[in-house]
């Protein structure tokens, strides 16, 4: 791929909805379309636009531009939906926030979840555990240390947006230049922390019980954020669910790691390991054939972003000199 810019602007893509993005170039925010060209080459979601995405833009009048190319993708995060539509949660991402309110039906095997849709890429999660002034000091002792034990390797955050505790490590965790994304279901307070980030009230926010489909008062445009510390934070919008895949496959993926902990290999992938307690089920029928192949099609999902991602950082070796440039170009003009 030839980098050369041939009169093109870098752009970032901060926000989409409905086929209009809005970008952000050294010049400003411009409302951005795609080529007809484009469109007619695109052979699936991949191939448009998404929030986090680099790309080159012509600057029209009046804050209009064309988008020409997507520059290669360092991470992307995508979720498939109930009609089998994926969407495409955010691109070069370097840390994703999973976050999860400790007061209402903590779950452990939710952030499994969570991990599998960004394993193998490289992105870091860390967990936010929310509304800590919800519960007893005792109650959060207990969830901290099952947590830690489950995940010792991952990095966990308490916060109180309402007693604004923890809001000053969650910001020193933020690096300049690093893009974060907040993951999580709705209502736990995704909005509430990004807005605390910012110091205002940029982003709505709402009572789980206000949820409606059409969510009027909650965000329902995913969008990016700069912070004044340099870092770059990824808003979700309320997502019914967990938000990484549909209740069906949610379900199957929490029975399938119960079933997993008796398997021999920790390793196992239950698809043809000797004693694996998954496929012992299987066999039984006391494990739903569906279920099985939802969450084999989901790792199956996950194995392939991490392919094309390998892929494509091959093909581009001078891609990460080629960003830190169009990122100093930005920067140079703020
Ligand atoms: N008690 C308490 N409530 C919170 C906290 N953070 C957010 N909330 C409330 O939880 C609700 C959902 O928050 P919101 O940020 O919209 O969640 P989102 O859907 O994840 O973006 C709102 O009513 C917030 O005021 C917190 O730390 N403590
Ligand atoms: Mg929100
Ligand atoms: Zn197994």
């Amino acid at each position: 791929m030839n980098y050369e810019l041939d009169g093109f602007i870098i752009a970032r893509v901060i926000s989409e909805s409905k086929g209009s993005y809005e970008v952000v170039s050294k010049n400003g925010n411009f409302i951005a379309r795609v080529t007809g060209k484009q469109m007619l080459d695109a052979s699936s979601r991949d191939d448009y636009p998404a929030v986090g995405d680099w790309v080159t833009i012509t600057e029209l009048d009046q804050k209009q531009a064309v988008i020409h190319k997507i520059l290669p993708r360092k991470t992307i995060i995508k979720r498939s939906r109930r009609n089998n539509e994926i969407q495409i949660i955010g691109t070069n991402i370097d840390v994703v926030f999973i976050v999860e309110s400790v007061n209402r039906d903590y779950n452990l095997n939710r952030f499994e979840r969570y991990f599998a849709i960004v394993k193998n890429q490289d992105i870091q999660p860390v967990i936010i555990l929310n509304k800590i002034d919800l519960i007893s000091q005792d109650e959060l002792d207990l969830i901290i240390s099952q947590t830690q034990k489950r995940f010792n390797n991952i990095d966990i955050i308490l916060t109180s947006v309402f007693r604004k505790e923890g809001i000053n490590n969650l910001k020193d965790y933020i690096k300049k230049d690093k893009t974060y994304c907040f993951l999580g279901s709705s209502g736990v307070g995704k909005s509430s922390l990004i807005n605390s980030l910012i110091g205002s009230d940029d982003i709505k926010t709402g009572d789980i019980s206000s949820y409606s489909e059409r969510g009027k008062h909650i965000t329902t445009k995913r969008k990016m954020y700069f912070l004044e510390s340099g870092g770059i934070v990824i808003d979700n919008p309320g997502i019914r669910g967990i938000g990484v895949m549909d209740n069906k496959v949610e379900e199957s993926f929490d029975e399938i790691i119960e079933l997993a902990k008796n398997c021999k290999y920790s390793d196992c992938t239950h698809t043809s390991e000797r004693d694996c307690a998954v496929l012992k089920s299987l066999e039984q029928g006391t494990l739903d054939k569906s279920k099985y192949n939802n969450y084999i099609n989901l790792k199956k999902e996950t194995e392939f972003y991490e392919m094309s991602t390998l892929e494509k950082r091959k093909k581009d070796k001078n891609f990460g000199r080629f960003i830190k440039k169009a990122k100093k170009d930005l920067e140079r003009c703020e």
